[in-house]
């Protein structure tokens, strides 16, 4: 089945936050930003602004009607800046003017006088002043200190992995609209419709039921909406409140790189020891997570970092230790991974290390030591393992000794191009790591005419979510694609959402529609048997007709639908599903937290260019565990997106912020993502075989956020090109590996 969305997006159809049309009279926000990284605001001068043309309100942290507060876990993020500024971006002032202009104009002529005070961007020289989000996290499994004292090697050094922009194609927005009784309602770009309505609550004083969220579709989250459009909705929320009329604000790119929160770049130490047989008995970790001026998601990443630390790996000794540093930079927050990718990087040095100092090749202990069935991760749950068949099934499929001396023969011949390979399994949790969250709701209907119409909780961002939930319906009803309709996602048909993250929205939101599909369902079936006269297990529905064992009736859908209607049967249901099984207890760090893992082998190729320090990607090969997938366009999609996004952070994504917290890198102009150019020539991908039920929607496991560890698999692979042609130089672990910083590596401590 394709996807729903396919064709009104090539016809440019859509509706995204700014495709919606304005009522007369809407007003258009935009908001002054803090040019000062750190400081005191001593005054904000708005007299000149004022009388601009077309300015209905200028509005301070003085004049919300609630609490100045944002912050979604930690209360720490005021939504406009009152007494102190924490970041460059972070917003002053909101500009209400008859039009985007004239706000524009207007928010120019504002003036801040802010006394600077210290400006810190490093997370390590944030966690030497003992500036932390919250107490350290921690995950103990062993005992490292004694396990290395067995270790016939040990290696020790220390990582950094950058932050990445989020460049979802929408920028981030809000549309708000007064209604009856001093409501609102509200059109956000977000993947986490309850979390606006929440934050809307917070800063207006309005109760959540006032407050109507709805949400078409978004151009892209990415993660970047789980939490941070809740700004911008609360902006126009505010403005709407105290002008009485509908508000309107649409981020261009460089204020929405410049105010918005990115991926959190992460500097790490690591000791790995092993044995003589290469088995990684113990491993210890230090990461100092650079979480911006609060809190945010930060906390909930940093645990996720935790949680992947080790990877697809068995160590039996871990120790692993996790600082949120607080510095004077945007907060950063949920992207793809979520701080997942960040803890595998680390893990995949130090082997790498470990690798090239004794001489070995780094998939020999990458193998080695790959989970194993009933293994335990360090946090306490037992392994389900696909890790070695989905490694041994790639090999079997693309064989990894053929391309490895491909590109030995190749090097051997090519003097200024060298190629290099890279292997890179992956194993990662499906679930939010925080228990309670793992909830949905699906309020289905079916109309008399036939026709299906379902709500979920699930935000369709261009994952395909949509698509999915319709098939669930569409199968258990048994009808044709076209008699189900998905609807948006708003907080008055369904209440009190997990945001769409965690890539369990198909699967939560999924479940719950099965559930309430199920429930009319077995409605419908007791009414066809008492009205065939048999029993309600010898009803089957099969394309809008009734059966009767295999034997079709004269009793259509439509016409069943008639006979319920007239018995008063029901034909709406509300689902709600919570997986079975998961627990977490951070007291003892120790838990069951996921429903199922995600696991697979990729094989990545390069071609550095050695004159010029740039490179190719020559293919991503990989044998990937989709359970059994629902919709393989879509699946094939997510991976495809997924590698491309993942190669960008580790290879060509630098996020600058100068000395003073200032963003250079802050438009496409000077931040390089991945274009039709640098996307692997290749991607091939086997999908796993395996007949393991799980718990995942019709057992096609979750696939939105996975494949992008496999682009770590690129850096490594651009390093073994790089020791090709320069082998005097032990490389630091420092991604993004951007051009620049292949060329110096290339010719550093070279003679020739
Ligand atoms: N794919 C597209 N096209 N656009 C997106 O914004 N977000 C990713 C992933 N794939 C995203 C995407 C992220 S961060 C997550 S968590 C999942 O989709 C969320 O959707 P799911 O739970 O339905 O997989
Ligand atoms: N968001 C969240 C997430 O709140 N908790 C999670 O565990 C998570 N994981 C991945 C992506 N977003
Ligand atoms: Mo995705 S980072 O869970 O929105």
């Amino acid at each position: 089945m394709i996807n729903i969305d396919a064709k009104s997006h090539v016809r440019g159809e859509s509706v995204y936050l700014d495709d919606i049309p304005l009522l007369e009279g809407t007003l258009f926000a935009c908001v002054y930003d803090s040019q000062v990284a750190h400081g005191k605001l001593k005054s904000v001068d708005i007299s000149e602004a004022k009388q601009c043309a077309g300015v209905v309100k200028i509005i301070l942290a003085k004049d919300l009607k609630g609490e100045n507060q944002i912050g979604g876990i930690l209360p720490d993020e005021p939504l406009l800046a009152d007494e102190e500024v924490h970041f460059c971006g972070m917003p002053i002032a909101i500009v209400v003017a008859e039009t985007d202009e004239q706000a524009r104009h207007a928010v120019k002529k504002i003036k801040a006088e802010i006394e600077t005070l210290e400006i810190i961007t490093d997370e390590r020289i944030a966690f030497e002043k003992g500036s932390l989000i919250a107490p350290p996290k921690k995950f103990v499994m062993g005992d490292t200190e004694k396990a290395f004292k067995d270790c016939e090697h040990i290696f020790e050094g220390q990582t950094y992995s950058n932050g990445q922009e989020h460049l979802y194609i929408e920028t981030q927005g809000a549309y708000t609209i007064p209604s009856e009784q001093g409501g609102i309602k509200v059109y956000s770009s977000t993947q986490g419709p309850t979390a606006v309505q929440k934050a809307i609550s917070k800063v207006t004083g309005l109760p959540w039921h006032q407050i109507e969220v709805d949400v078409t579709r978004l151009g892209g989250g990415f993660g970047g909406k789980e939490d941070q459009a809740n700004a911008w909705a609360c902006i126009c929320a505010v403005a709407t409140q105290l002008t009485k009329k509908p508000v309107k604000y649409s981020l261009h790119r460089m204020e929405d790189m410049r105010m918005t929160g990115k991926r959190h770049p992460y500097s790490a130490d690591y000791k790995i020891g092993l044995d003589k047989d290469l088995k990684i008995i113990a491993y210890e970790a230090v990461f100092y997570q650079n979480a911006g001026a609060s809190c945010d998601l930060s906390l909930p990443v940093l645990e996720r970092t935790l949680f992947h630390c080790t990877n697809s790996y068995f160590i039996p000794n871990v120790m692993a230790t996790a600082y949120s540093c607080k510095t004077h930079l945007p907060p950063n927050t949920a992207f793809r991974g979520f701080g997942g990718p960040q803890g595998m990087f680390v893990i995949e040095s130090a082997i790498a290390h470990a690798a090239e100092k004794l001489g070995v090749d780094k998939a020999e202990i990458q193998q080695k030591n790959l989970l194993q069935n009933d293994d335990e991760f360090p946090y306490g749950q037992k392994v389900v393992s696909e890790a070695e068949q989905s490694w041994h099934q790639a090999d079997h499929k693309f064989d990894f000794n053929r391309l490895k001396s491909e590109a030995e023969e190749f090097n051997s011949s090519s003097k200024y191009f060298k190629k290099g390979v890279s292997l890179m399994p992956i194993c990662f949790g499906i679930s939010f790591t925080n228990t309670r969250m793992n909830q949905a709701r699906s309020l289905v209907h079916v109309y008399l005419d036939g026709s299906v119409a379902v709500s979920t909780g699930a935000v369709e961002m261009g994952q395909g979510v949509n698509t999915k939930i319709l098939q669930v319906a569409a199968d258990i009803f048994s009808l044709s694609q076209e008699r189900v309709k998905v609807h948006t996602t708003n907080t008055l048909r369904i209440a009190n959402t997990s945001p769409t993250a965690a890539s369990a929205g198909a699967d939560l939101n999924g479940h719950a529609t099965r559930i309430a599909c199920e429930k009319i369902l077995e409605r419908i079936k007791k009414v066809a048997s008492e009205v065939l006269e048999v029993n309600s297990e010898e009803i089957s529905l099969r394309d809008g007709m009734v059966f009767i064992g295999n034997s079709p009736t004269e009793m259509t859908w439509v016409k069943l639908l008639e006979k319920c209607y007239e018995k008063r049967i029901s034909l709406s249901e509300h689902g709600h599903y919570a997986p079975p099984g998961i627990n977490f207890d951070w007291s003892t760090a120790k838990g069951h937290p996921f429903a199922y893992h995600v696991f697979g082998t990729a094989i990545i190729g390069v071609t550095v260019d050695c004159l010029r320090g740039t490179y190719e990607i020559d293919y991503v090969k990989a044998c990937h565990d989709f359970g059994k997938t629902m919709n393989t366009a879509v699946d094939l999609g997510q991976i495809e997106g997924g590698i491309v996004q993942g190669i960008g952070w580790m290879t060509m994504e630098e996020v600058f912020y100068d000395g003073q917290g200032r963003l250079r890198s802050n438009a496409l102009s000077t931040y390089k993502i991945p274009d039709v150019y640098s996307v692997p020539k290749e991607i091939d991908i086997l999908p796993l075989e395996t007949s393991r039920e799980n718990l995942a929607i019709m057992n096609s496991k979750a696939v939105g956020e996975p494949p992008l560890m496999y682009g770590i698999g690129a850096y490594f692979a651009i390093r073994e090109a790089v020791k090709a042609f320069n082998q005097n130089n032990f490389l630091q672990f420092d991604a993004p590996f951007t051009a620049e910083k292949v060329l110096m590596n290339l010719y550093k401590n070279q003679s020739n």
